[in-house]
């Protein structure tokens, strides 16, 4: 059966969650810098935004190049806050699951997603899946994304690579040759830079050169086993499934139908959500130890309170807890109300989880 396979990767993931919650940065030059330390601008670029690109600020410039370029420009350098990016990752995975069970994590901003199916017309049907997830992703969470579609995941990532930011790149099987055909060698995912200046050298530089070069030649240089593995590069094959790999947590998130304070309104939504949650953990057949809640408020401040309980793999008791999570969080933050909120349960067991240690 032909696989269809989608590629969804978050647009300059960090500076564009900087600039969903802080808007007063929005259409800034946006440069999220990892800094050393040694000198206020001893340190490199994480990431920038794709108005910082347009002039040759990104990922590894050095800071004070990327304070030269950007001399003159309204422009803004932030810190990297690694744990609210992994918050953000975490609510648009739980929402792409949501959307098929074939899901592998390949990046804190991006994942394969398997959505074969049988029917004549799912190239179709995938393509409205992937509309559909860049809604919800853009909806919920103010981010763009690109997805790339494909038969496998290697075509499915050259995809989504293909028309960046806000992209939709379909591929059928056929067209596959074509489309890669002049893509250059050091964009085909998985060949290094040493690799690509090694068939650069030789005269290859785009991969429908490197798919019509003579087997010998490729051998000698390379060896067997490299050679086919850039062959299948340049023809777009790759038979690697996608490798659903055990979560560490399971999440619903929702956005209130009015903005609140109150905590019964938060609940009555935690509640909602925690319908939907139940499923999934009945389905993959999870027991848990920590509940959390998730609050974004109506300035998309991002804030969650977790609780620790017996482990179960029933919500119940998990909900009398979330009530106290909702009431203190809000007691505690007077001034602030609440747009969306969910529930997530962590620290998993999978399996049922009824092996201990003491089954040994
Ligand atoms: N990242 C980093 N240092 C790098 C590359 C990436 O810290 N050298 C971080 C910042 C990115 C995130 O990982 O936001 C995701 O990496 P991507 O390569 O997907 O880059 P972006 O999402 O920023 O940009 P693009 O729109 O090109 O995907
Ligand atoms: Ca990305």
């Amino acid at each position: 059966m032909n696989r269809i396979i989608l590629h969804i990767d978050l647009d300059s993931f960090f500076a564009s969650a900087e600039e969903v919650r802080r808007p007063d940065i929005r259409g800034k030059v946006v440069v999220v810098c990892v800094y050393s330390g040694r000198t206020p601008d001893s340190g490199a670029v994480s990431t920038a935004n794709y108005k910082a690109r347009e002039y040759g600020i990104r990922a590894g410039v050095p800071i004070k190049i990327a304070k030269e370029k950007a001399r003159g420009l309204d422009a803004v350098f932030l810190p990297v806050d690694k744990q609210y990016y992994q918050e953000v990752s975490n609510r648009i995975m739980d929402l792409i699951e949501e959307q098929g069970d074939r899901i592998q994590q390949a990046s804190i901003d991006e994942a394969y997603l398997d959505v074969s199916t049988k029917a004549d017309e799912s190239w179709i049907t995938a393509k409205k899946l992937a509309e559909k997830i860049k809604k919800k992703i853009l909806d919920q969470e103010g981010l763009t994304c690109s997805i790339g579609i494909g038969p496998n995941k290697f075509v499915a990532k050259m995809a989504s690579d293909f028309r960046k930011p806000d992209g939709l790149t379909l591929v059928r099987p056929e067209y596959v040759k074509e489309f890669l055909k002049d893509i250059p060698v050091i964009k085909l995912h998985g060949i290094g830079p040493k690799t690509a200046s090694a068939l650069e050298e030789m005269g290859i530089e785009r991969a429908g050169q490197l798919a019509s070069v003579d087997q010998a030649v490729l051998e000698e240089k390379f060896g067997a086993n490299k050679a086919k593995l850039l062959f299948e590069k340049a023809l777009g094959v790759d038979d690697s499934p996608v490798e659903r790999q055990e979560k560490k947590q399971l999440g619903r998130m929702g956005t209130l139908q009015e903005d609140t304070r109150d905590p019964d309104r938060v609940m009555e939504k935690i509640k909602e959500l925690a319908l939907d949650l139940r499923e999934r953990i009945k389905e993959k057949k999870v027991r848990f130890r920590t509940v959390s809640v998730i609050f974004v408020s109506t300035r998309l401040e991002d804030h969650s309170r977790s609780a620790t309980i017996p482990e179960t793999d029933d919500l119940e008791p998990a909900l009398d807890a979330t009530r106290k999570l909702v009431e203190s969080f809000l007691s505690e933050n007077p001034d602030m109300v609440i747009r969306r909120c969910g529930i997530r349960v962590s620290n998993l067991e999978y399996g049922g989880g009824q092996m201990t240690l003491e089954d040994f």
